[in-house]
């Protein structure tokens, strides 16, 4: 370390800081280690030496670069990810994927040892949500991956001056990430994936993640610092959760109104918190807090690290948009034209037959894999990283220290034939209960295996929860004791089909369900009770269709998507109890209970009216 790396580090006065890096170092051995602040002159620093080492390439426009992780490291690698805990607490962890502290750590060590030699570290501190907020938890990262460095100042707010003003009591209280992306190949990927390792330390709020290059698994503070803030947040009367956070805009009433929404990948999380006309505040990740008594949320981060596939003009004009701008963009895994530019799955415009991609230079259609698998143009799950400011549609409140106050909570599934498109919840509790933890996928044609199984995900959250299912179903319930408003929670279902088998409404529709929503945080439109909750009138949704998207919305289109259907409803709820029975150990009594009321709520109502029970028949 150089006189003004190490002036740098000292200057922090912090003893915890010093003790990490110092430790890290010594087993990595980097051959030397560069210390960043807040400057833009360091920024850039970490930028140039991403392209001179060609961890990332430079695209046509200027400032787009694009970055290739290996072929076997597309995507977080759940075998290879393991929450690291005192032995005496793993019998408490309910069955999540654990590892005992010392067998974690002397694994993590050996596979460190001298991993960095011939590498420059970069130390480089961050904040999760707006800096210098009752928000805001400190991270430091050591990596020895300009690119990971470069994603995390695009991603997450810078944080040495955050880190400078820390009262002393607070010097000890923030997340440490180590990353080395191993040893590389002649591409810069990561070679030894037999040695990767992503393992959370929840005794020292540290996270070890090692031969690996893919975002989800080498940016301390996405997944990393999630896991770490869900284990906190959990003793500490907050909660973190895994949703966008975005603003409804009603320009009549001339007001703002934010949703949050948990939904599992491929279920329309990001084309929601993108809304045309809507605002963005973020798109993974939000804090919960009770400030003085309100429902506040702030999101973590300040960029989007965005799945690129089907982004293109017509579905998603505004990232499209974005992403076609010269500016500091970096694309991953993606399709490198002829031409220098990047090409994706689902982009729509005429696509080149060769190029570089994921699975290296000299890509042409037809190529197939040591497996014989044929290559696709770009990897499904190739992404974008931008940064929010970009965004035409970005809140002004993004970054307000105070968060935002939330009106509504969505959960936002898949399936074809069981849920109505938007549906309120009873209650805080009931919403909880019946709408979060009974969330579902089903599998789409972009995942491996059968189309249309549903899978189980509860709250979207499942794989990064730090502590038992069980408390933390209750610490949701439990954190709106003394809100004064409490959010409303809709479940939202997209994807439901008609008859023909195929999908009920077009891709614009959420923006209807969303503002008859907005209408229901403010008590202003009335709604029709089925088993499970509060369902639109078509006298309300009706002018919706007409004045957001110019659509006739007809009546007998409304009854079929706003049937209740019982048997459909009836397996749900089992699909939930047989989930949470086998996998979710310290479930509280009262969820089971809860489900089964309602099942029996909705039997006795099948009996009354029918499987299928029009919007507006059922009386409680
Ligand atoms: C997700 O899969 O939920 C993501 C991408 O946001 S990753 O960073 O891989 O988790
Ligand atoms: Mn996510």
């Amino acid at each position: 370390m150089d006189g003004t790396s190490f002036f740098k580090l000292m200057g922090l006065e912090n003893e915890k800081l010093l003790t990490f890096i110092g430790e890290w170092v010594e087993i990595c051995n980097p051959d030397s280690v560069f210390m960043c602040n807040d400057s833009e002159e360091d920024a850039e620093f970490v930028r140039r030496k991403a392209l001179e080492k060609r961890e990332e390439l430079p695209l046509a426009k200027s400032e787009q670069t694009i970055h290739y992780d290996g072929y076997g490291d597309q995507g977080r690698a759940p075998g290879a990810t393991k929450l690291m805990i005192a032995k005496e607490r793993i019998a408490e962890m309910g069955g999540l994927p654990c590892i005992e502290h010392n067998e974690g750590l002397a694994e993590i060590k050996k596979i460190a040892s001298g991993i960095m030699r011939g590498k420059e570290a970069i130390v480089k501190l961050f904040c999760e949500c707006p800096t210098l907020s009752k928000f805001s938890i400190g991270c430091a990262q050591l990596t020895d991956s300009y690119y990971v460095a470069h994603a995390e100042d695009m991603l997450y707010r810078r944080g040495y001056e955050q880190f400078r003003n820390m009262k002393p009591e607070e010097k000890d209280n923030f997340f440490c990430f180590c990353h080395s992306a191993g040893r590389l190949d002649e591409r810069g990927c990561s070679i030894d994936l037999d040695k990767r390792r992503i393992y959370q330390d929840l005794e020292t709020f540290s996270v070890y993640s090692l031969n690996n290059q893919y975002a989800g698994n080498s940016v301390g503070l996405k997944k990393q610092a999630m896991r770490l803030a869900i284990r906190k947040s959990g003793s500490e009367h907050w909660l973190c959760e895994h949703m966008f956070l975005m603003g409804c805009q009603n320009h009549e009433k001339q007001r703002v109104t934010y949703f949050c929404g948990a939904y599992p990948s491929a279920c329309g999380k990001t084309s929601t918190a993108m809304l045309p006309g809507e605002k963005i505040v973020g798109d993974d990740i939000a804090y919960f807090r009770n400030v003085a008594g309100e429902f506040r949320a702030a999101n973590v981060e300040r960029g989007i690290f965005g799945i690129i596939k089907d982004v293109n003009a017509k579905d998603d004009p505004v990232i499209f948009k974005t992403l076609m701008e010269p500016r500091e963009t970096i694309f991953s895994n993606v399709l490198t034209g002829p031409d220098n530019d990047p090409y994706w799955l689902g982009m729509e415009v005429e696509t080149p037959t060769t190029g570089s991609n994921h699975s290296g230079p000299g890509w042409y259609v037809g190529k197939k894999d040591s497996d014989g698998n044929v290559i696709p143009l770009a990897h499904p799950n190739a992404r974008y990283t931008i940064r929010l400011q970009y965004l035409e549609n970005l809140d002004p409140a993004w970054d307000d220290k105070q968060g935002v106050v939330v009106g509504g909570i969505i959960y936002g599934g898949r399936d074809g034939d069981t849920s109505v498109p938007v549906e309120e919840s009873f209650n805080w509790e009931d919403g909880i209960i019946t709408k979060a933890c009974t969330l579902e996928s089903e599998t789409t044609s972009a995942t491996i295996g059968k189309e249309g199984v549903r899978m189980p995900q509860p709250m979207a959250n499942l794989d990064f929860l730090s502590y038992p299912i069980g408390r933390y179903v209750l610490n949701n319930i439990n954190f709106v004791k003394d809100i004064k408003k409490v959010p409303k929670i809709f479940a939202m279902n997209y994807f439901l089909r008609g008859p023909d088998n195929k999908f009920c409404t077009g891709k614009l529709a959420k923006k209807v369900w969303l503002h008859w929503a907005e209408a229901r945080v403010h008590n202003e439109v009335g709604a029709l009770e089925t088993p499970t909750g509060l369902i639109p009138k078509y006298e309300n949704l009706k002018p919706l269709f007409n004045s957001l998207l110019g659509e006739n919305y007809q009546k007998q289109d409304y009854e079929y998507q706003f049937s209740f259907r019982c048997d459909a409803w009836i397996a749900k709820l089992q699909r939930s109890t047989a989930f949470f029975q086998k996998n979710c150990p310290g479930t509280p009594e009262k969820v089971y209970r809860s489900w089964t009321t309602t099942a029996e709520k909705i039997k006795t109502a099948k009996q009354k009216y029918g499987d299928i029970i029009p919007p507006g028949k059922y009386q409680a």
